[in-house]
């Protein structure tokens, strides 16, 4: 009983920081793709919620990733204007992203 309210707290914030705050914390895992800029590259499946032209972001309601451990979820990732441009609300996309220190940056989009 106590072992499983134990861990049920520990993996719930575990895996929304894995997913909200890039690479906080993450110093100890070793990345499952890199590129040469050190950046984690992942790839997901979801469907567009919002575009916001001012802050540079697409919001997925993404699935599961399990590349990086991510569970399904709604999220605003960065994306530039031509990023922005390819999709809008109620599109259902496969995207790649990468992950830094600065947040979640869409590298590109394939409509589904
Ligand atoms: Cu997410």
């Amino acid at each position: 009983m106590r072992a499983v309210a134990l861990t049920t707290m520990l993996a719930v914030p575990l895996a929304l920081s894995a997913c909200d705050s890039g690479a906080d914390g993450s110093d100890a895992e070793s990345p499952p793709m890199a590129s040469d800029s050190g950046m984690r590259m992942a790839r997901a499946e979801g469907t567009v919620t919002a575009v916001d032209d001012a802050a540079g972001t697409i919001t997925i309601d993404h699935g599961p990733v399990p590349a990086v451990d991510w569970p399904a979820m709604t999220m605003a990732f960065d994306a530039d204007e031509e990023l922005r441009r390819q999709v809008t609300v109620g599109d259902e996309i496969a995207f790649d992203f990468g992950m830094s220190d600065s947040g979640n940056r869409i590298t590109s989009i394939d409509r589904k």
